[in-house]
């Protein structure tokens, strides 16, 4: 099967050997997941830089930051019947967890959108306090009036929750804090008010009944949210079975906003598809696709860190001209671009309890 993604020829565009670790106890394992912005004419991607510790026969090694705020190295030994490796992302260990790398987010520009580099003089955001103490990932960034608001996953052994920084210069942040407790992430901010408020797409998890569902909040200020709705569910059987997450912020379109979301099933395998929203009110979802629009299909989706992974928190748009940067298995950092139309038209519309409407067929 294939999808309705064009991906750039020149993929991947950043791969682990193209950014210096930022320790010399650490390599960089992969860069992935780079949420984008525009400033002063370029186009910047905040990517996810996974790191980890080479490791040595019969011991595993893993990264945490200590109370100090430096990297502190955690070993132990691979036959250690309390220690539980099955999964190339996570450690367990005498029933707490931890991951195997750890992330901060790094700045890099380009002119024409394919060639990156980093500047200099460019700003490293490092995870900061107990709450980020295994790493800060898959940053979103959301443009409203002359601020960016960066909404992060903040991943420490008290849980996964969604950070807030601002800024305006790329120089100095404002540091809100944890603005949506564990179990959260993928938290894309609407880059405009809709009737005078915020919102915000979010996902948290609900383990025992329940699920990984994408749920809609809105804010006063853009830093307090509350009036939480559940809007987009996984669904049984379907590619997009096990777990939702919002990617980017949604896309302003004559017929709602669009929103470009991953979707996985048990087997960890995450595809993109896409919903639209009621302009007026964003918990009304009009349509949603069937099929994923982008699926893991090139080697360097399909092998990496961790394969059969699409993934993307952010993105550029240009009239019908959807350029999405994503990560490919969790390695490398890629991009691909839609057209706006081509993937309005892939909708299906919902009825009020978000089942597709049935297309009557002709006498
Ligand atoms: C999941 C994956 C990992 C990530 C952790 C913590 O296991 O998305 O890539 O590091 O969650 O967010």
């Amino acid at each position: 099967m294939s999808d309705i993604a064009h991906r750039f020829p020149e993929n991947p565009l950043l791969m682990p050997k193209d950014l210096q670790s930022s320790s010399a106890e650490l390599q960089v394992i992969s860069l992935l997941n780079p949420g984008v912005f525009v400033f002063e004419k370029k186009i910047w991607l905040l990517i996810r830089v996974a790191e980890g510790i080479a490791q040595k026969e019969g011991v595993i090694f893993f990264p945490v930051i200590n109370a100090l705020g430096k990297v502190e190295i955690l070993e132990l030994p691979l036959n250690n019947p309390d220690l539980i490796v099955t999964d190339a992302r996570i450690v367990q260990y005498k029933g707490l967890d931890y991951l195997t790398t750890i992330s901060h987010l790094r700045l890099v520009c380009s002119e024409d959108g394919v060639h990156f580099h980093e500047p200099e003089d460019s700003s490293i955001l490092m995870g900061s306090g107990i709450l980020e103490q295994f790493g800060i990932e898959d940053c979103r960034v959301s443009k409203i009036a002359d601020t960016y608001y960066l909404t992060y996953t903040a991943v420490s052994e008290n849980g996964v929750g969604v950070g807030l920084r601002m800024t305006k210069d790329w120089k100095n942040f404002e540091i809100a804090g944890m603005i949506l407790p564990p179990h959260n992430k993928d938290c894309a901010i609407f880059e405009e008010k809709i009737n005078g408020k915020y919102y915000a797409l979010h996902r948290p998890s609900s383990p025992q009944v329940g699920g990984n569902f994408i749920w809609l909040a809105e804010s006063p200020d853009g830093i307090h949210w509350g009036n939480h709705k559940c809007i987009i569910k996984t669904r049984y059987g379907l590619w997009d079975s096990a777990r939702v997450g919002a990617g980017a912020a949604p896309i302003k379109t004559d017929q709602g906003w669009l929103e470009i979301y991953h979707g996985a099933n048990a087997e960890h395998q995450y595809c993109l598809g896409a919903f639209l929203m009621d302009p007026e009110d964003p918990s009304k979802i009009i349509s949603r696709t069937i099929d994923p629009i982008m699926m893991p299909q090139e080697n360097y989706e399909l092998s990496g860190f961790f394969g059969y992974v699409v993934f993307t928190n952010g993105h550029i748009v240009e009239g019908d001209k959807l350029t999405i940067y994503y990560g490919a298995a969790d390695e490398f950092v890629c991009g691909a671009y839609f057209s706006i139309k081509e993937i309005l038209s892939a909708l299906v519309p919902l009825n009020d309890n978000n089942q597709p409407v049935s297309i009557p067929t002709e006498i």
